[in-house]
């Protein structure tokens, strides 16, 4: 594992650039929309995080959204080329009355034909079958660190803790998205250690987001020196080797890369984004900038499975052409 972010650094991209051909279409990338459904306000202490209470960061708090004003963004969402859309709240773990509502959401967006994805924080099994019940497709639980380096990141939950709500996770049937974040101060051997602990998970979920920290003004990490672009790029790629049927999502921290940076980081094998003008609290490309960038690569947006129960769609270029083409076309 260390021997492959060791290698010279075109050899790496050149190697992930191969597996990722042996699983995938190159030029098809998955594009998600998020939308933070309950904004700040939060008990955790992760040292990375606007949303911490304890953290004076600016971020306005705000209760949990209604399922009208969810369903307007969805739609916007998917007219701007999103084929899922995922809730994001800043709880710690959610209580039962939440997930009766998010549920709610869950289930209106999944009508307007949307792959739904939420990440709310720890779940219980019960609520994780509460929500694969209301139709949720994927949810979203990171390890955010290496086990060795987690101690000086977050203090408020165990790294069991994780794999135990990932777990429940997997048990209730959904699909698991589950990385983490590099540019925290950890060393090439603790970037290592959190895609060791992603590849070693019982399965290997099913998208895999890689954040570049975006440094927020109030956390304890605001003044965190810049990870070399091209120790990012490397993460990317050995993530595609290790997980080579994950989906490696390119995630936060795009608002301060080159379209070079990121057409490097597609060549290493990512291929799913976040299109929007924001994240959760902190922003990321225009939108009109990211249909721009799909044209200038030739990368389409991937459509939602390709009818043998495999969603996205990874059919490598056999199935869809027509759809992919007028999707493409109405990006441009
Ligand atoms: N509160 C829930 C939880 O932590 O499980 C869900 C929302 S939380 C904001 C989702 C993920 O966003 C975190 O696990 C972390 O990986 C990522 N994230 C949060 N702040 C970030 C930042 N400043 N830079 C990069 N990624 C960040
Ligand atoms: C993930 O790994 N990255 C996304 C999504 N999962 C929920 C969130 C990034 C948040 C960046 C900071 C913010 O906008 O608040
Ligand atoms: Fe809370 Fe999630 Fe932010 Fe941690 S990452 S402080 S749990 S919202």
């Amino acid at each position: 594992m260390r021997a492959l972010f060791d290698l010279p650094f075109t050899e790496l991209v050149f190697r992930a650039a191969s597996v990722h051909r042996q699983h995938f279409d190159p030029a098809q990338v998955q594009v998600s929309t998020l939308l933070s459904v309950k904004t700040g306000g939060c008990p955790e202490d992760c040292a990375y995080c606007p949303q911490a209470a304890r953290y004076d960061t600016g971020v306005q708090a705000h209760k949990l959204m209604d399922t009208d004003e969810v369903l307007a963004k969805a739609r916007a969402a998917k007219a701007a080329g999103a084929s899922r859309f995922c809730m994001g709240a800043a709880w710690r773990s959610p209580k039962d009355r939440d997930i009766a509502k998010v549920a709610d959401m869950v289930s209106a967006v999944k009508s307007l034909g949307l792959e739904t994805c939420a990440t709310l924080g720890m779940l219980s099994a019960a609520q994780a079958g509460a929500l694969k019940q209301a139709g949720l497709d994927y949810y979203n639980h990171n390890l955010d660190t290496a086990p060795e380096f987690y101690g000086q990141i977050i203090h408020t939950r165990e790294y069991q803790d994780r794999l135990d709500t990932l777990g429940h996770v997997r048990d209730a049937g959904l699909k698991t998205c589950c990385g983490g974040i590099v540019g925290m101060g950890e060393s090439r051997d603790e970037r290592a250690g959190l895609l060791h602990a992603l590849a070693s998970l019982p399965a290997h979920p099913d998208s895999v987001p890689i954040n570049r920290l975006v440094k927020v003004a109030g956390t304890p990490l605001a003044e965190q020196a810049e990870l070399d672009p091209f120790e990012f790029v490397r993460t990317i790629a050995v993530a595609r080797i290790l997980m080579p049927r994950s989906m490696v999502r390119l995630s936060a921290g795009r608002a301060t890369m080159s379209d070079e940076l990121q057409a490097l980081c597609f060549l290493a094998g990512a291929n799913s984004i976040f299109l929007g003008d924001k994240l959760l609290t902190t922003g990321n490309p225009d939108v009109a900038a990211d249909h721009a960038l799909f044209a200038r690569l030739g990368l389409q947006p991937m459509t939602i499975g390709c009818g043998d129960g495999d969603s996205p769609c990874a059919c490598a270029g056999t199935a869809h052409a027509d759809v992919r083409a007028s999707e493409a076309a109405a990006l441009v």
